[in-house]
């Protein structure tokens, strides 16, 4: 895809950027790291970075960073090789999604790191996201390296299964993680162990990388395909929680249908697209309280 980028002091400027609302992007469920500032711009941690993302017009300003930084892990972090006008083009058929679409017609998928998306989405379970982004904060900066001291606020990495394994469940418990802890401290182990390698996972196919993910305590099917959606570039991805099998009855099938019978019909219906066709639906149904 082709941008009109400049780098100016600690600032990349995307000029005239379409189809990029970070209100869209970072409060569409996928990511959990970011705080809104009061000028309306976010401040995000990912890969050892802390930057601050803001859309000021039709220019998208991504502060403390540079051209490196933009080209070695925003550009793929903010999956801008990915036509979204194509995407949208091409769901906009459905007179549902053409809705959520012009809902949520800001969202890209980010492409997150594999470890911490495991450990986010197991936290994910039976939680609310505001709780899962206290209990990741947490983790982060008991455990985590030190980033830097940003605008007042010190960042930290999110913490490897190095710096997790040996813990007890009461350390991890501590961190507002609750009955999830030990699938935490068990599936650090498992990957510091080198039993499975998270990194190696997105290079199977959908349903065989989905069946070794759910090796992992604490990993069902919903949780796999949020985890292979948000970073393993798994785009046919569908992960049905509450709000997705809501909106998925209340405008397409009958009520009450099984896990495994809505996830068909959506793989049916949305193909390779279907993780982004999920994402449109989950923030239009969540945000509007659609089903409920
Ligand atoms: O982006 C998400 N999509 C779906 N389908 N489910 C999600 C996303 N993000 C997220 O946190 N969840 C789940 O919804 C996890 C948790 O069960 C609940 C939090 O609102």
């Amino acid at each position: 895809m082709r941008y009109n980028i400049i780098e100016e002091n600690d600032n990349i400027i995307i000029k005239n950027i379409k189809n990029f609302i970070p209100e869209h992007i970072f409060e569409c469920g996928q990511c959990f790291r970011w705080e809104k500032n009061e000028d309306g711009s976010y401040t995000l941690v990912a890969y050892k970075k802390v930057i601050n993302v803001l859309k000021n017009g039709n220019d998208l300003y991504i502060r403390n960073t540079n051209m490196k930084d933009f080209k070695e892990i925003w550009y793929n972090y903010f999956d801008l090789d990915t036509d979204y006008e194509e995407i949208k083009r091409k769901l906009s058929n459905d007179k549902v999604l053409k809705e959520a679409i012009k809902f949520g017609e800001g969202i890209r998928i980010l492409n997150q790191d594999e470890w911490e998306i495991l450990i986010s989405f197991i936290i994910s379970a039976n939680n609310r996201i505001p709780m899962i982004k206290r209990a990741i904060e947490k983790l982060s900066k008991e455990y985590g390296e030190f980033i830097e001291n940003f605008e007042g606020k010190d960042y930290y990495t999110f913490p490897k299964a190095k710096d997790l394994y040996n813990l007890t469940i009461e350390d991890v418990k501590k961190c507002s993680t609750g009955f999830r802890a030990k699938y935490i401290v068990k599936a650090a182990k498992i990957v510091y162990n080198k039993e499975i390698n998270p990194y190696n996972i997105k290079n199977l196919q959908t349903d065989k990388a989905r069946k070794d993910l759910m090796k992992f305590s604490g990993v069902g099917p919903k949780v796999s395909d949020c985890i292979m959606l948000f970073s393993m570039n798994k785009r046919d991805a569908f992960p049905i929680d509450v709000w997705v099998k809501r909106i998925m009855e209340y405008f397409y099938l009958e009520n009450d249908e099984k896990l495994k019978n809505i996830q068909k019909y959506a793989q049916n219906k949305f193909m390779d697209l279907a993780g982004f066709a999920q994402q449109y639906l989950f923030y239009y149904a969540r945000e509007l309280g659609i089903g409920k």
